[in-house]
């Protein structure tokens, strides 16, 4: 278990760029030993997916190979060398000069590995094989490219960055930080080290001009160090006002400064209670969207770019939050959240949308019951825990996406990892996205309820004012049943092809879209049990080839490069009254 932390100490060597590329379409390269280095005149470019970068590629899911030849200073050779990697997948394989160094299932989470035998002054070379064959058995799970339980694409390849990083031997493992409003500080310091260290703490301003507050602890052991203290005078981190901090933490042996790392942090508390969400303990309401990445070319991969353009487009329209729907995003991504202020319901890769297509409810019952099945869920939300779980603007941990929550044995498993998050960081709430509705068993394990309606676009077709009275009577006895929980509404949209129109609004052009989220957010902003209201989604995304979508769900106000719909002009009017 490892967190990655924020260092300039560090030295690091970055890996982007282009890279040897091969697709392995008959699962030779394990007998050729293609790992030691291949032979291919292809070339891809790190990071993104490989599926758009060549149309030849676009369709292909299993065995892919890159490689790289890379540099590495004489300097460097007296320190560790360990390899990171934001988000690759869905399994990959590492070399360093022909030795194995590490493997990895899921795509959406960071890992990293020591390197033994690196070339010091001189040229080494990595090769990193990547499958991201469909199963049943992943998180997500599929059955092929189009036969998904999920609504997206299932692109592959080493998604996000890579890079090396060097320590000395002596270095800080992981920092967990829980930060209040009050000003109170709990920094759980994990050191590895041969011996005591002396660690130095300070507490430093967003652009680190200033230092706040200084500790120092001399002959700290080995293994954990717990500092609990209040600092006097901070500000608060919250939407309106999302003030940043960093918390240095340096080590230091016999007076040598051994590492340096950082997090970003915020001040700020979370709280479910009677019926509201808090934030620093006043009520919020979360206004926004369910998002993907998603990026013409670049696959999975968010730009910064286009990151930058997407948070100042949510801010225009008066959003303050989302939902990392349906896996954990990157680091740059949620960044820019915790920059913006934006709260942000993180979510791991167990999407279940589209199961039914996939498999018989006896065998979801069983899937769900299985205890391999159940320890691999845990694996993957301990990873996004361990990640992201120094962010202010992650104030609550969604644990699934619309599981078959209407039976009692995927009930009990949303029981289990409901509970298991809270071992975990007992500091945020937990919900779970449901469509299920009245016929949802699982709502009673979570603090807050989120619900998914789609009444008016995937049934009730063409009435937009029979679907909303629908979706209200659903809702009114959910809250009848539950009438102390907060509800938010995770999903609502309709699909929408930029520059299709129609007066009447009809299904699929921009007025329609216009006119269902506004009869929703009209109906929906008016009951004083719900909490929030997200649209789906922020941007048409590239989905599975199946009959009922256009290459992209087009359910997004923007289209997928970021154009606005009908839609922004009354979302926006709405969201800002809000
Ligand atoms: C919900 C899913 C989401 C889909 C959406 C839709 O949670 O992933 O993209 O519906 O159908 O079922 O557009």
């Amino acid at each position: 278990m490892f967190k990655e932390l924020k260092s300039w100490f560090r030295p690091k060597t970055s890996l982007e760029g282009f890279w040897k590329f091969k697709i392995d379409k008959d699962l030779i390269g394990d007998r050729e030993e293609w790992f030691k280095g291949f032979e291919s005149k292809d070339l891809i470019y790190v990071p993104s997916s490989w599926n758009e970068q060549n149309p030849e590629w676009d369709q292909f899911t299993g065995v892919a190979w890159y490689q790289k030849d890379f540099y590495i200073q004489k300097e460097l050779e007296d320190k560790l060398a360990w390899i990171i990697l934001e988000g690759a997948g869905y399994k990959t394989k590492i070399w360093v000069n022909g030795n194995f160094v590490g493997e990895h299932e899921g795509s959406f989470t960071s890992f990293k590995y020591r390197v033994n035998g690196l070339r010091f002054g001189e040229f080494n070379r990595i090769v990193v094989r990547i499958d991201n064959s469909p199963s049943i058995w992943n998180l997500p799970p599929s059955i092929d490219l189009n036969v998904s339980a999920f609504d997206f694409f299932h692109y592959g390849g080493i998604h996000r960055p890579i890079y090396l990083e060097f320590t000395d031997e002596c270095y800080i493992e992981d920092l967990t930080i829980y930060a209040s409003e009050d000003g109170s500080l709990k920094a759980l310091i994990d050191n590895v080290c041969e011996e005591p260290v002396d660690l130095k703490m300070s507490l430093a301003t967003k652009d680190f001009s200033s230092i706040i507050h200084e500790e120092i602890v001399s002959g700290v052991k080995p293994g954990r160090y717990v500092y609990e203290g209040k600092i006097s005078g901070i500000k608060p981190w919250s939407p309106e006002e999302p003030n940043l901090y960093n918390l240095i933490v340096e080590s230091y042996s016999n007076g040598e400064l051994k590492d340096s790392v950082y997090e970003r942090i915020g001040f700020r508390s979370v709280k479910v209670d009677g019926g509201k969400i808090y934030i620093n303990n006043k009520p919020v309401f979360l206004k926004g969207f369910g998002r993907h990445e998603d990026y013409p070319i670049f696959g999975k991969n968010l730009p910064g770019p286009v990151l930058i353009r997407d948070f100042y487009l949510m801010k225009k329209v008066g959003a303050n939050s989302f939902r990392t729907s349906h896996y954990p995003y990157s680091n740059m991504h949620l960044d820019m959240a915790d920059e913006f202020g934006f709260l942000v319901i993180l979510e791991p890769p167990l999407c279940y949308s589209g199961m039914e297509r996939i498999a018989d409810r006896e065998s979801i019952a069983k899937l769900f019951s299985n205890e391999k099945y159940l320890a691999k869920a845990k694996k993957v939300i301990a990873e996004m825990i361990r990640e992201h779980k120094n962010r202010p603007s992650v104030i609550m941990y969604s644990v699934m996406n619309e599981p078959q929550s209407d039976m009692p044995e995927v009930a009990e498993a949303i029981k289990e990892l409901s509970a298991y998050f809270s071992k975990l960081d007992p500091s945020r709430p937990t919900t779970f996205a449901s469509n299920r509705s009245v016929k949802d068993l699982a709502l009673n394990h979570v603090d807050v309820i989120s619900l998914n309606f789609y009444r008016g676009w995937y049934s009730e077709w063409g009435k937009i004012d029979e679907g909303v009275k629908a979706m209200l009577a659903d809702l009114e006895e959910i809250h009848k049943r539950h009438p102390n929980k907060p509800i938010i509404i995770t999903e609502f949209g309709a699909d929408a092809i930029l520059g299709l129109h129609s007066e009447p609004p009809q299904m699929w052009s921009e007025e329609y879209q216009a006119e269902f989220i506004r009869r929703y957010v009209e109906a929906l902003s008016k009951k004083d049990y719900i909490v929030g209201l997200h649209v789906w989604n922020f941007a048409d995304f590239r989905t599975p080839q199946t009959p009922w979508r256009t290459i992209l769900n087009r359910k997004g106000v923007f289209s997928r490069d970021r154009q606005p719909k009908l839609s922004i002009v009354i979302l926006s009017s709405l969201f800002n009254k809000l």
